[in-house]
């Protein structure tokens, strides 16, 4: 591997090793290990040829993949082999490792589980490829300015990615605006305007090496590269005009993932990827088929959300005008191949577009939904609209262009059966299935927490890392205090890795004997990071008031961006960091909580907090969240969660057990309710001085004295309106969160909770999920034997 190393060195990268710089040294052992990937990469592609193998497609917006060096050394199980290599060349495979920019090609959730199922997929064996766009700045860089957030572009591909390997070869032509030719019953869109999409291949090798999958994203280029006649003329604008289009549409990933924005550029970038994944999963659908007809028996589609869902109509729009289908069999067969993940049901991020809009840039497209939706009136009268008040509903059109459609948790599933969907659901009674998300052990666990997935391999083993239920073998050790006590060491270990890296880069010094409080996640007023900084006030408050009195000493740690564009999210940022500038400075309180809250919250930064973590916040208010990925991280790795019953939340608490959860707040069902109830938020100030005191306290000034109405419209909000119910949950919140102190007084008993957490938490494996998709929507099998069953 050293001779690889300086090979690459000399000849990738033209640089000797006296001349080199820690990116010529990333590189090349990126590089070196690239070239590892690829016997097993080719040798999966050929298997999947020769065995005409069904395949996944999984079309994404959004990949979050991270770093990938120590993910791709971890799988080839290279890592030693590679510290050693590069140790003798004189380097540091930390700094190294360090080195390389976090991929930040997605928002948050929804990004980061097709980054796990994308780790799933390549350990099971299952022949895969993730579509998605090739983002020249993925989402932006947080940067804090009187604790208020800025942001700044983020710039990973300013250097090379090691990673990718361009597919000039394999390039397709997508279409945008125009107009539609009918002649003797048969459509041909005429496009006004074309950029050709061209593939970036990333290899994406399972655990072991045993088989490789391709992440294939998709950049946009000119068709015609620069016009040298209108240059000739003088005229230098319209020589770059076609350049301009392609040029913006991988420019950048849409930041907002709270409310459809409707902006004409997403849909071209959704049209841009989906139109181009499609053209190449069917040119190779043709390498060893003539019939149209066996595309289901070939190629699983499956949409993340309804940012791909134009699938439907343009797999429509080339059966039909292309292959010469009947519009009715055209619809029938694209269904077959199609699926669909909903991920949310906040009605505010669900995807609508203007008909106008949508039939400016894709006009055949809108004759198409136009026909599913008279076939679906037709065939079912009175059934749910995609066309209603001058909007195209993607959700509608995704549900009904699907032959399955999930839910993330099980509670999220019965939500989608009960609200959203409830009427498609009537008339489709079979349609909805459960999938509950899962993350890949290889990175949450193996990955990053050296400390703690080396213990367990002592104890078990290392088969749990592809086979996560084994770290059921480690619930007998709940009551073996030197198995707890070595169980506490490695989070130790953690929270001090952790302390020396807030010490370094926040300046704060804080006590590895602390709890470490962790709540990491985009800000969203559902998500409530607001009523976490309102409990540490309150605690703040009565720790300040009587120092004395037995506290556990707490670090509340926060991490997560708002949307560029949501002005209450930043306002909670804002708040939060004004809180900590006042309760980190208080003598008083100054060895019992610390508050933290490091910029740029990312995939990296999630890596190092989430072995470190004590408790897991996970308070939503019930109903809202999806299903949570976080969650699972935080209970594998062995923290404590304190939550509601929202998302996967009840199926993590079903699986730990009651006993090692901190459950709090209303259900689903008690907030319906509850906001039935006229004044309800401010029926619920009444009943507590403590909230009643934060909210003056915070209303007064006492964190803003520059400006003491600086927070007027947040708390006035909370007495008036409070949507999302801090007020009603607020003091049973607080209450738990003293059981969790009282709790974490003894250390023992809060060892065994934790493991239990560790060991019980094995089911939100993603290869448990993948498995779940790959048999109940797909219809597909892994070519490596013995993975499936
Ligand atoms: C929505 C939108 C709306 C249009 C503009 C751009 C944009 C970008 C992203 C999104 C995604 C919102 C949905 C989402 O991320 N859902 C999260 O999915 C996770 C994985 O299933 C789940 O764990 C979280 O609970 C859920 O919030």
């Amino acid at each position: 591997m050293k001779d690889d190393i300086l090979a690459h060195l000399r000849y990738s990268l033209g640089k000797d090793a006296g001349h080199a710089a820690i990116y010529d040294w990333r590189m090349a052992l990126s590089l070196t290990l690239r070239d590892r990937m690829m016997d097993s990469w080719f040798q999966s592609t050929k298997t999947s040829y020769d065995r005409h193998a069904k395949r996944v497609y999984y079309l994404s917006m959004e990949f979050l993949i991270g770093r990938l060096v120590e993910d791709v050394a971890a799988n080839l199980g290279l890592v030693e082999e590679a510290r050693a290599a590069v140790a003798e060349l004189g380097q540091d495979y930390d700094l190294l490792v360090k080195d390389e920019p976090d991929a930040a090609l997605g928002n948050g959730g929804l990004g980061r589980l097709a980054a796990c199922f994308m780790d799933s997929l390549a350990t099971l064996g299952i022949p895969a490829m993730g579509y998605g766009i090739r983002y020249e700045h993925g989402l932006f860089e947080q940067d804090f300015v009187e604790g208020q957030q800025i942001e700044k572009p983020e710039t990973w591909l300013q250097q090379r990615h090691a990673w990718e390997f361009e597919r000039p070869e394999v390039s397709y032509k997508v279409g945008f605006g125009g107009h539609v030719h009918h002649h003797e019953g048969k459509a041909q869109w005429h496009p006004h305007e074309t950029v050709i999409a061209t593939a970036f291949d990333t290899p994406v090798v399972g655990w072991q090496g045993r088989w490789g999958n391709t992440l294939r994203l998709w950049s946009a280029r000119p068709q015609k590269e620069f016009d040298l006649a209108s240059f000739n003329r003088g005229d230098y604008l319209a020589a770059s005009r076609s350049e301009a289009l392609a040029r913006t549409i991988c420019r950048v990933l849409y930041p907002d993932d709270t409310t459809e924005s409707g902006k004409e550029l997403r849909l071209k970038q959704e049209y841009f990827f989906t139109a181009a994944s499609i053209k190449d999963l069917l040119r190779r659908f043709f390498t060893d088929h003539d019939d149209i007809r066996q595309l289901p028996d070939a190629a699983a589609i499956q949409l993340n959300d309804t940012h791909p869902a134009i699938a439907g109509p343009e797999l429509v729009r080339i059966l039909a005008d292309e292959h010469g289908l009947e519009m009715a069999e055209a619809i029938d067969l694209a269904r077959r191949c199609l699926g669909y993940t909903n991920h949310t049901l906040l009605p505010e991020a669900l995807e609508r577009w203007p008909e106008w809009l949508l039939g400016r840039v894709l006009p055949r497209h809108l004759e198409i939904i136009r026909a599913i939706e008279a076939g679906q009136q037709a065939q079912y009268p009175g059934s749910p609209r995609i066309l209603d008040h001058g909007n195209v509903n993607m959700g509608e059109l995704a549900f009904i262009m699907a032959h399955k459609v999930n839910g993330v948790s099980a509670l999220h599933t019965d939500l989608v059966k009960s609200t959203v969907f409830a009427d498609l659901h009537r008339i489709h009674p079979t349609r909805i299935v459960n999938q509950t998300n899962g993350i890949t052990p290889r990175r949450w666990l193996h990955g990053c927490n050296p400390a703690l997935s080396g213990l367990i391999t002592r104890e078990i083993g290392e088969g749990w890392a592809a086979d996560l239920e084994q770290l059921g073998a480690l619930r007998t050790r709940t009551g073996d205090p030197d198995f707890l006590r070595a169980f506490m060491a490695a989070k130790r270990t953690n929270k001090e890795r952790l302390s020396n890296w807030v010490q370094d880069h926040c300046g704060i010094a804080i006590d590895p004997d602390a709890m470490f409080d962790v709540q990491i996640k985009r800000i969203h007023e559902y998500k409530r990071q607001l009523m976490n900084i309102l409990e540490t006030i309150a605690l703040w408050n009565e720790m300040h008031a009587n120092p004395q009195a037995g506290w556990t000493p707490r670090v509340k740690i926060f991490g997560g961006k708002a949307a560029p564009g949501y002005h209450v999210a930043k306002e909670i940022i804002r708040l939060i960091n004004d809180v900590a500038a006042v309760v980190n400075n208080d003598p008083v309180t100054k060895d019992l909580l610390k508050i933290v809250y490091p910029p740029n919250y990312n995939v990296t930064m999630a890596e190092l907090l989430i072995p470190a973590a004590d408790l897991s916040e996970q308070i939503s208010t019930a109903g809202k969240e999806a299903s949570g990925t976080g969650n699972m991280k935080f209970a594998l790795n062995g923290a404590l969660t304190i939550g509601t019953l929202d998302g996967a939340n009840v199926e993590i608490r079903e699986h730990v057990g009651a006993e090692n959860f901190f459950l709090f707040g209303l259900t689903a069902e008690e907030v319906i309710e509850r906001r039935s109830h006229h004044g309800y938020a401010r029926a619920a100030i009444e009943q507590s001085p403590r909230m009643q005191k934060v909210l003056a306290q915070i209303a007064e000034g006492r964190f803003s004295p520059q400006e003491p109405g600086r927070y007027h419209g947040l708390v006035g909000n909370l007495w008036d309106h409070d949507h999302f119910l801090v007020s009603c949950d607020f003091d049973s919140y607080f209450d738990t969160q003293r059981r969790a102190d009282e709790a974490f007084k003894h250390q023992a008993t809060w060892a065994a909770m934790a493991l239990s957490n560790t060991a019980s938490v094995g089911w939100f494996s993603s290869d448990r999920t993948i498995r779940g998709y790959a048999r109940d929507i797909w219809n597909v099998h892994s070519a490596i034997d013995g993975q499936l069953e």
